[in-house]
């Protein structure tokens, strides 16, 4: 049998001073020292931070005439609805420009205005506003265009638009090199001369922002605005932007709708992955609902994802979410098959510090094909397409590579590229395949030396065993659902009871704290059926659930890593950890790619 050790590298970060005020306005809130002490390694709590947590979210959003072009993009859509204009709004493929888009076409239908949706395709058109819907929109009679998530850097089609007496109002938030286009508006708070109070929204809350501002004054407007923000949830959770600040009342006011049962495509959308309403988090979202909205985008017509946001009509819908389960697994079944043909090319272990691998792979899926592979052999891996010339690059990194500056260091190789120090993509010549794979070997040796390959979980709480039961559950409560994390606790000192393997390569186990026993579920651990017998006593990092069965509600531990008895006081004995691990997670992505 097989000695236990910890899948992943364990870290409990050193806690923010927090000042009396802080803790007096804690108290005040009903708030205990358990929480707060959560709340003060997840970052600086000051009565802002306590505010955007657990005040009403509304009062936390800014003013959306604040954002840049507020102004000219108001103007100019008032004179489309007065001329009785026809509009078309394209969104970027993704689940941020998919519901950014249906945002924006929600919004214009309500002031009147006849809209059609458009999403470019991922392969023939990329990102940005493409040639293609400039044509559609001068073909079928639209006079502005909005986009949703994307064209900051799209001077040509503008341009091209404007010649064909086309406008465009541009909603991004991607930065902008070479300065805002010459559009009619360009609403992005990342522009060097925004005043925006938060320059953290995804693409969708752009869009959120600027139903806002168009329908600030219209009957019922502001209400109908803000019961958009369950979209602007999904692209805020599905585009990993912070949860801090207005996302966070953003991400909240949405759940709240989401799980009210919310608008009857993503209700069905929920139905179909599994989700009831009441389990409705970030964590759903992101290994849900975002999924089946990229799906589209990868391996279908990413419209259709789009029109399923948009759709009343019930008929429709399940056509629409059927379209999306079958887009969905075949998504899952190219990248299957992409992942298990890229292990065979690389052999049992090449033996390279990087992993650099190319095949005939759907360029939609090689992004997920090297988050595996990171994953799996615990280093970096890039892998490309073969697909399209140039061939498309995917990286994702481990161990705390940074990879933007690698692709960085390397430009001169590229025909595009860009990201940042955990994820990079390219576009690549394949004469210079070759090379590449050289510079980067390169760039591994040159790098610093990381002292642990493993990922890292990072532990909000470290508690005995003893302290775990109802009174913990209910006091860590105010975190569950409201934009953040549930708290992962570091528990010392269970005792294994019974462990069984479970549907799905789960493994099943009962836990000890004296004479009681707490329910255990390990999701993706299929290996600790192997490691953990009767009788062990076992550190733990896992997040405490309740469930009810029976009319009985009781305590279950969703366990994300296991250690041997001890592991936690040896950590304490160690001192705090560095916490600037670019990687860091908050909890493992055992259900990722549902
Ligand atoms: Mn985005």
């Amino acid at each position: 049998m097989a000695t236990l050790e910890p899948l992943y590298h364990w870290s409990v970060p050193t806690p923010y001073p927090l000042s009396d005020e802080v803790i007096a306005d804690a108290r005040g809130r009903g708030l205990s020292a358990r929480l707060l002490r959560v709340l003060s390694r997840r970052g600086p709590v000051d009565a802002a931070a306590l505010a955007a947590r657990f005040d009403a979210p509304e009062t936390a959003l800014h003013d959306p005439q604040l954002l840049p072009d507020a102004d000219r993009a108001v103007r100019r859509v008032q004179a489309a609805v007065a001329a009785g204009e026809r509009v078309l709004v394209l969104g970027d493929f993704d689940a941020d420009g998919l519901t950014g888009l249906a945002i924006l076409v929600l919004a214009l239908r309500r002031l009147g205005l006849d809209v059609e949706p458009y999403v470019p395709a991922r392969t023939e058109e990329g990102h940005g506003l493409s040639q293609g819907a400039v044509e559609r929109a001068a073909a079928t009679g639209r006079t502005l265009i909005l986009t949703a998530d994307t064209g900051s850097t799209s001077h040509t089609e503008i341009a091209a638009a404007s010649v064909l007496g086309i406008s465009v109002i541009v909603t991004d938030h991607h930065q902008l090199p070479g300065g805002p286009p010459d559009a009619a508006a360009v609403v992005n708070p990342h522009r060097a001369d925004s005043t925006y109070p938060d320059r953290r929204l995804s693409g969708a809350g752009v869009a959120f922002k600027v139903a806002q501002l168009l329908l600030a004054d219209t009957p019922d407007g502001p209400a109908y605005a803000l019961g958009l923000a369950d979209l602007a949830a999904i692209g805020s959770i599905a585009d990993v932007v912070p949860l801090e600040g207005e996302n966070r009342a953003i991400t909240r006011i949405g759940l709240g709708l989401l799980a009210a049962g919310g608008r009857p495509g993503l209700a069905a959308l929920l139905a179909s992955a599994g989700v009831s309403p009441e389990r409705v988090s970030p964590e759903t979202i992101s290994f849900a609902l975002a999924p089946r909205i990229n799906a589209l985008g990868r391996v279908g017509h990413a419209l259709d994802a789009a029109l399923l946001l948009l759709e009343d009509d019930p008929e429709r819908i399940s056509e629409l979410v059927a379209r999306m389960e079958a887009a969905n697994l075949e998504r899952r079944g190219l990248m299957t098959a992409a992942l298990t043909e890229a292990r065979e090319a690389l052999g049992a272990d090449d033996g390279a510090p990087i992993t650099v691998v190319a095949g005939p792979w759907a360029p939609g899926v090689v992004g997920l094909v090297a988050g595996r592979l990171a994953d799996q052999l615990g280093r970096p891996a890039v892998v490309f397409s073969t697909n399209v010339e140039p061939w498309r690059g995917s990286a994702r990194s481990a161990g705390g590579f940074d990879l933007g500056a690698a692709f960085t260091a390397n430009a001169s190789l590229f025909e595009r590229y860009g990201g940042h120090a955990a994820a990079a993509g390219c576009h690549l010549d394949p004469a210079r395949y070759a090379e590449f794979r050289t510079a980067m070997l390169a760039c591994f040796r040159d790098a610093p030396v990381t002292r642990d390959q493993r990922r890292t979980l990072v532990l909000d709480l470290v508690t005995s065993a003893g302290s775990v039961d109802h009174v913990l559950l209910a006091e860590l409560m105010p975190l569950d659902g409201v934009g953040d994390e549930p708290p992962l606790l570091g528990i010392a000192g269970l005792s294994v009871g019974r462990v069984r393997s479970a549907n799905g390569g789960h493994t099943q186990l009962t836990l000890r704290k004296g004479v009681e026993v707490l329910d255990g579920i390990c999701f993706g651990r299929s290996d600790l059926t192997g490691v953990l017998r009767e009788g062990d006593v076992v550190d733990v990092a896992a997040r405490l659930t309740s469930r009810r069965f029976g009319g009985m509600e009781s305590l279950q531990l969703e366990v994300r890593d296991v250690a041997p008895a001890g592991h936690l006081a040896a950590m304490r004995a160690a001192g705090p950890a560095p916490t600037t691990d670019p990687l860091m997670i908050h909890a493992p992505a055992a259900r990722s790619a549902s």
